[in-house]
């Protein structure tokens, strides 16, 4: 350590509470405790397979409980701040929550202050730890109990910014260089919540299978069990798997290559009724398709309409799994029976129908629109993220950046597509809104990760690069491990390019593929070309498709370069 870091570092207040008494974040909020204590050499564990666990890590862990402005509910923030100075980058991290919680604790904490960022979470005043259950928005006398829903979806995110930046400026002296939130699917919804109302909190925005349009989502996700009830038909997911399989059969080879991932649903014609008659094997016993499971199929492939055949939602594509909202499960008596996502299920019952124990099998189609139709009107205002008015987070020069998985299990991938193309429309067109909002599907990839398709490695540095060095992204680096455990990698393309395998070389590399069909846009002629050619080629897209050709060959191993 230099000695001017060590007199840096010995000028840093004590990690104790008097040091964050004085949080004063000009909304009214009334601190009802704080505690701070220095944590060293400290191990993270995680509970899940897909955040790492951390070693040795050093920080000031906070702890705020308060009531927001004009409320008596109680809201919990904890905070870690890495301890040091030098080891501090500057940077600060929201992080958000899951399902209908507003944040998940310090569950991705060990990754921030590893990576040197100040990070946060709020429980949104509710302290319920099942992820599934909204039942807490309802009092005890039926009545929906708006004050806690607003603060748990809106209110406390904001909160939670301005309180972190204060306690940052506490510690360090100064607020944070760079602000960041850092979120998938509520949270994602929350990344977009923020970037249409309160894009000034922030640079960057990742906020990734965002559910944008939580009501809708909520309502569609139930969709598969009524297409079952109303057919009279309970699948098994060993059945809703066969239908799965034939797709992947039918449209695996449509970029090109045989690997489990269908790059583009949107040309796989897969037809469920072509599949009718085929013989299939179930639970030990064989069995042909009929059309009622064709249809059932067909019908969550399409989406929910109304009367009239109006698509009112999203459907999911044909290699999606339906094992979460297509979900049942065995009665007592061995029988198949409905088993709906948790969302829909705690939504319809707690908030719509209010009654928990509402049996909602009982639903007829004509029930369900009426509900959806309720949902709508007494929901959308509070926590759906859908304006597609950009122009305070265009004016703030904040970046948003997103990621989808093309077999997203919960939020179909076309909600966040039908967004940005929202966007475009209100905003000046597809190159005016790459300028601060950029979107990447990842093909094969489930809700936020998982799947046989390669996920993004570092969304979170991609975003970091073009805040704070310009760097607008093109691709996203991504990689998975194949059933052979092989590595896979692929560039993710920026959204409306696609990854097209180039026919040649390794499908395994990224080298081998190239995004094309993007947004024709001018690139800024960078300094290694030289020569009029070259400049020519470095002016438009096609200077890309060539660069990809570059690594295509360059990835063949045969000593070639080119350019
Ligand atoms: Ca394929």
């Amino acid at each position: 350590m230099s000695s001017a870091t060590m007199v840096e570092n010995l000028l840093l207040p004590p990690c104790e509470a008097k040091t964050f008494q004085d949080i004063d974040i000009g909304t009214g909020v009334t601190i009802l405790s704080t505690e701070a204590t220095a944590r060293r050499n400290y191990n993270t564990t995680s509970p899940v397979p897909f955040v790492p666990s951390f070693k040795g890590l050093d920080f000031c862990q906070i702890k705020i409980s308060y009531n927001p402005a004009g409320s008596t509910h109680e809201v919990g923030l904890e905070v870690w701040l890495p301890l040091t100075r030098a080891a501090w980058s500057g940077r600060y991290q929201a992080t958000g929550g899951a399902a209908f919680r507003s944040g998940v604790g310090d569950l991705f904490f060990g990754q921030a202050v590893h990576d040197g960022y100040a990070v946060s979470s709020t429980d949104g005043g509710n302290r319920n730890e099942d992820f599934f259950d909204i039942s807490w928005g309802l009092k005890d006398d039926k009545t929906i109990d708006w004050e806690r829903l607003q603060i748990a979806y809106t209110t406390s995110i904001v909160d939670q910014i301005l309180i972190t930046k204060n306690i940052v400026a506490n510690y360090y002296g100064e607020t944070p260089r760079y602000s960041y939130w850092n979120g998938c699917s509520q949270a994602g919804r929350q990344g977009y919540m923020l970037a249409q109302q309160y894009p000034y909190l922030l640079d960057g925005i990742l906020a990734n299978a965002p559910a944008i349009g939580f009501t809708d989502l909520a309502m569609g996700d139930f969709w598969p069990q009524l297409v079952m009830k109303e057919a009279g038909l309970w699948m098994s997911s060993c059945q809703f798997d066969f239908f799965r399989q034939k797709a992947m059969e039918a449209c695996d080879m449509s970029d090109g290559v045989s690997d489990g991932v269908i790059s583009d649903p949107d040309i796989c014609d897969f037809d469920p009724l072509h599949v009718v008659g085929k013989t299939y094997y179930c639970d030990g016993e064989e069995a042909e398709v009929t059309t009622t499971m064709a249809n059932i199929v067909r019908k969550i492939e399409q989406g929910p309409t109304t009367p009239m055949k109006t698509p009112i939602w999203h459907g999911f594509s044909p290699s999606t799994s339906m094992e979460t909202v297509g979900a049942t499960k065995l009665t007592a008596d061995k029988r198949l029976t409905s088993n709906p996502y948790g969302i829909s299920s705690s939504f319809i019952k707690n908030l719509l129908l209010k009654d928990a124990s509402f049996n909602l099998t009982s639903l007829t189609y004509t029930d369900f629109m009426a509900l959806w139709t309720q949902a709508t009107q007494n929901f959308s205002w509070l926590w759906d993220a859908t304006n597609p008015n950009l122009h305070n987070l265009k004016h703030a020069k904040t970046k948003l950046l997103t990621y989808h998985g093309l077999e997203d299990t919960e939020i179909p991938y076309q909600n966040t597509l039908r967004y940005r193309k929202r966007v475009e429309l209100v905003m000046g067109g597809a190159n005016a809104v790459d300028e601060f909002y950029r979107v990447f599907l990842a093909p094969g990839v489930r809700h936020c990760f998982g799947g046989t398709g390669p996920e993004p490695l570092d969304p979170l540095a991609v975003l970091v690069d073009w805040v704070e060095k310009g760097e607008a992204p093109e691709t996203m680096d991504a990689g998975t491990l194949n059933n052979d455990g092989e590595l896979v990698t692929r560039e993710l393309c920026a959204f409306p390019a696609k990854a097209k395998y180039m026919g040649l070389g390794d499908a395994k590399r990224a080298s081998s593929w190239s995004c094309v069909g993007g947004t024709e846009r001018h690139v800024e002629r960078e300094e290694e070309f030289e020569g009029e050619e070259q400049q020519v080629l470095g002016d438009t897209q096609a200077g890309k498709i060539l660069g990809g050709l570059r690594d295509r060959f360059e990835g063949l191993n045969l000593g070639l370069r080119i350019g």
